[in-house]
């Protein structure tokens, strides 16, 4: 490492004259997870513990940093006059490569830098970092008329060291560069000089190399350091597989799926699987490999555990053994469960395996006055270990065992209870059954809940009434949606399609009623009986609605053809597509404000007893004044609309992504599945459209979601939005936030917008990292201590003990403040 002071201090001048510019790395600011009545100097030891965990900068792979290089930098400037090389060293004598032109006050300047040869080592996504000051026009007398605030970057591809008569417009230009800083004479009396700081990315490459070019267009500018790298995913072992270092993807949002291979003594059925971000980040790990019988896990290896040993033979009877034993003495790890195998003695190919919890087991149904071998082996998270040696026990002849009889009335009684519970439980599947096999209808247990009294409404209670439960779906339609005359609509044009017809923009005046947009979505001609019904199905529902947050329903054309169904119009369309247009536009209390008016709706919905089943961004509209509202309500929506909608192994057709995993896997679909959705829902929104799972296989994402993986925070994401989402996409539906206390909960941090100027980041990596390190709530490491040295960091032990964190509960709740 070169000098660690500022570099080349009180030496160095910007063009124009100055000083040195004062930087503190950013990473460096901060210590928010430390607590509160830690001593400062505990509190650095501590963040600086949880710093090496977050560091990675061993996700960056430099091709080239001009102020490690301690040589000529070789790079040439044309004119030679424009661009000039500063040559001073910095306190060690190294050289410092700063570039400056100063040409301010000169009309047409086009002062071209360019760089030598760089290879880009196989990468095709590269990042260029650039230092720089750049003086304030204002401050320059008489100079405003032509000097320049801005400078140009440019890039030109090639296999090889061609050099460098590659023309100016042979270049592809990066980007314009501007300053979130630039100095004025001022500032230079105060010694203060504004370093800049610009990344910019350049993929994909398809050659070996590339040159870049700075170009001066009449700016006062330093060019102080120029950084070019690339990003990997750097080797890890995760889950017993070894990663190797992968290269990131050339698109800034793919996501590479790399294989791992299961360290020694290790083995899985399937690889398993990780994938590399563009950002160099590991993410979604996907199976595991087990030590091999024999070998248990520890510090990410299989070593070879010890057996069980000192078993003892408890109640002996003629058709029973009960034995006990203790732990083994080298657990190496904790014990889960044991496995204990037995056979009459000479019979080993049959044999029985039971598995406990417990030291204890007593095997049944044994033959009276037969030999039995038992063994047993223990099994920790990371796999079984060696079977103990052989224990031979016998059961006692029958002569001496005389309280048989007395059971068979117990066992008659059983018998009977059993075989009377079977047939309530076989009656209750078949009746479920029924009721479960509309897939698009509403669960059973809701249907119970909001059905069971048919039409008649409660008073005050307001409940969605299921079409499907009319005879005549017509009678349906008519009762909650408007009849309108067509004349009444003037179509204007069509915004897209639907899965019945063309959706269309248009105007609808009312006799009385003042000329209003509307939508206007059409049945095509030819149509079944079967596709009028579930067309206008979606009328039925959508006209009980009555709430600012959903799509409300002006009327149905029924009795003339086309027959449409009309509502009111969302000049932004639909959410996903608006936030993908307006990346990074909005403030994060617009955002929240989306979501919180998607709650809103969607709890008026659960308040009515309507589960929706496809809540997700495409399904929300947005109107000019940004007022989101839920819309969607197809009938056979889930099975055949949603493009997203992909069939199960169960035959049904749901959109996995946004879907709760007990609606996936057994069709549980209820206020709370959609309250999964509604999470997977604010993490597009924060993250402006992009796809959950990204290119995942909906098959890896069932898995993965399954194995406890949850989508990472989005970028720059407060603290308390990611927070809720965790809440939503919690295992156990009960657990999950109910919509009206989301609500609640989005109301107060608009009130208090200062709660959401936590950004996850760094707080959300670290417990990424320690659940990824070994899973905290699992109990994988029964100390701190342990945890420490597993993770490399057993010399902060005592800081940790120090400060009160001696359990894994302790650290947990560190960590995810
Ligand atoms: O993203 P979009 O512009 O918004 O494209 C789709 C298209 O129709 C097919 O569904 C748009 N759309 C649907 N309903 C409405 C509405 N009420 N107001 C405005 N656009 C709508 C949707």
């Amino acid at each position: 490492m070169r000098g660690s002071g500022p570099r080349g201090a009180g030496r160095r001048r910007p063009p124009g004259g100055g000083g040195d510019a004062p930087s503190t790395p950013a990473s460096l600011a901060g210590c928010s997870s430390a607590p509160r009545r830690a001593p400062l100097w505990t509190c650095l030891l501590l963040c600086a513990a949880l710093r090496t965990l977050l560091a990675s900068p061993s996700n960056e792979v430099n091709l080239l940093d001009s102020r490690t290089v301690m040589g000529d930098l070789g790079w040439i400037a044309f004119p030679k006059n424009g661009w000039e090389e500063i040559g001073e060293v910095d306190e060690n004598y190294a050289p410092i490569h700063t570039y400056q032109v100063c040409k301010v006050m000169e009309q047409n300047q086009n002062n071209w830098l360019l760089t030598s040869w760089i290879s880009n080592e196989g990468a095709s996504r590269i990042f260029i970092e650039l230092k720089f000051t750049l003086r304030d026009c204002n401050s320059l007398p008489g100079g405003l008329g032509t000097c320049k605030e801005t400078f140009n970057m440019y890039y030109f591809e090639s296999d090889e060291e061609n050099g460098r008569n590659i023309k100016e417009n042979q270049y592809i230009k990066i980007d314009t560069i501007a300053a979130d800083e630039s100095f004025t004479e001022l500032d230079l009396g105060d010694r203060v000089m504004k370093l800049n700081t610009e990344v910019r990315d350049v993929g994909p490459l398809s050659k070996k190399g590339f040159y870049l070019a700075f170009q001066d267009v009449g700016a006062c500018i330093a060019l102080v350091s120029v950084r070019v790298y690339y990003k990997k995913c750097p080797s890890v072992v995760r889950h017993l597989a070894v990663f190797p270092d992968t290269i990131t993807g050339a698109d800034s949002s793919q996501l590479l799926e790399v294989s791992g291979s299961c360290v020694n003594h290790s083995v899985t059925d399937e690889p398993p699987k990780m994938h590399c971000s563009a950002e160099g980040e590991w993410l979604v790990p996907i199976g595991k490999c087990m030590c091999k019988a024999g070998y248990e896990e520890k510090n990410g290896t299989c070593q070879a555990p010890s057996p069980v040993t000192n078993v003892k033979k408890g109640k002996i009877a003629k058709n029973s053994i009960s034995l006990s034993w203790q732990e083994p003495d080298r657990p190496n790890g904790i014990i889960l469960e044991y496995e204990i195998k037995y056979f009459e003695k000479d019979q080993e190919t049959s044999y029985t395996i039971i598995k406990s919890k417990e030291t204890t087991i007593t095997a049944e149904g044994l033959k009276p006055a037969s030999v039995y071998v038992f063994q047993i082996r223990a099994r920790t998270a990371a796999g079984y270990g060696v079977f103990s040696r052989r224990f031979e026990f016998e059961t006692i002849p029958v002569f001496a065992a005389s309280s048989d009889q007395s059971q068979i009335p117990i066992i008659a009684v059983s018998v009977t209870v059993g075989v009377i519970l079977l047939a309530v439980v076989i009656g209750f599947l078949l009746s479920g059954r029924r009721c479960g096999y509309s897939k698009a209808k509403q669960d059973p247990e809701e249907e119970k809940m909001h059905f069971h009294n048919g039409h008649i409404k409660l008073p005050g209670v307001r409940t969605y009434i299921d079409p499907h439960t009319y005879e005549d779906p017509n009678q349906a339609v008519h009762e909650f949606a408007k009849e309108i005359e067509a004349s009444c609509i003037t179509i204007e044009r069509v915004i897209g399609a639907g899965e019945f017809g063309e959706v269309c923009s248009g105007r609808l005046k009312l006799p009385g009623k003042r000329e209003l947009p509307v939508a206007i979505k059409t049945l095509k001609v030819g149509y079944t009986e079967k596709q009028r019904r579930d067309f206008l199905g979606e009328a039925s529902i959508m006209g009980q609605f009555d709430h600012p947050n959903i799509i409300h329903l002006e009327g149905v054309v029924t009795k003339s053809k086309p027959v449409m169904i009309v509502t009111e119009y969302m000049e932004n369309g639909s959410l996903d597509t608006f936030l993908k247009k307006n990346d990074g536009q909005f403030t994060v209390i617009q955002l929240v404000g989306m979501l919180r008016g998607i709650a809103a709706g969607m709890k008026y919905l659960s308040d009515m007893g309507y589960v929706h089943r496809d809540l997700a961004a495409r399904n929300i509209l947005i109107n000019s004044n940004l007022v989101c509202k839920v819309s969607d309500f197809g009938l056979s929506r889930v099975l055949e609309d949603d493009p997203e909608a992909a069939y199960t192994t169960r035959g049904g057709k749901i959109p996995i992504r946004w879907t709760a995993p007990e609606a996936i896997a057994f069709r549980k679909f209820t206020s709370a599945s959609d309250v999964w959705s509604y999470g997977i829902v604010m993490w597009e929104v924060v993250s402006y459209g992009e796809r959950p799972y990204w290119e995942m296989t909906n098959q890896d994402v069932i898995k993965a979601v399954e194995e406890g993986y949850r989508l990472p925070s989005p970028m720059d994401c407060p603290a308390a939005l990611y927070q809720l989402m965790l809440d939503c996409w919690q295992k156990d539906r009960n657990s999950r936030p109910k919509f009206d206390e989301i609500v609640n909960m989005l109301d107060k941090l608009i009130r208090n917008p200062s709660s959401l100027k936590t950004l996850v980041n760094a707080s959300s990596r670290v417990s990424t990292l320690l659940a990824e390190h070994g899973p905290l709530g699992s109990g994988a490491y029964r100390s701190v201590g342990e945890w420490l040295e597993a993770i490399k960091m057993g010399r902060y032990t005592e800081i940790f003990m120090e400060n009160g964190y001696s359990s894994m509960d302790a650290v947990a709740q560190v960590t995810l403040e």
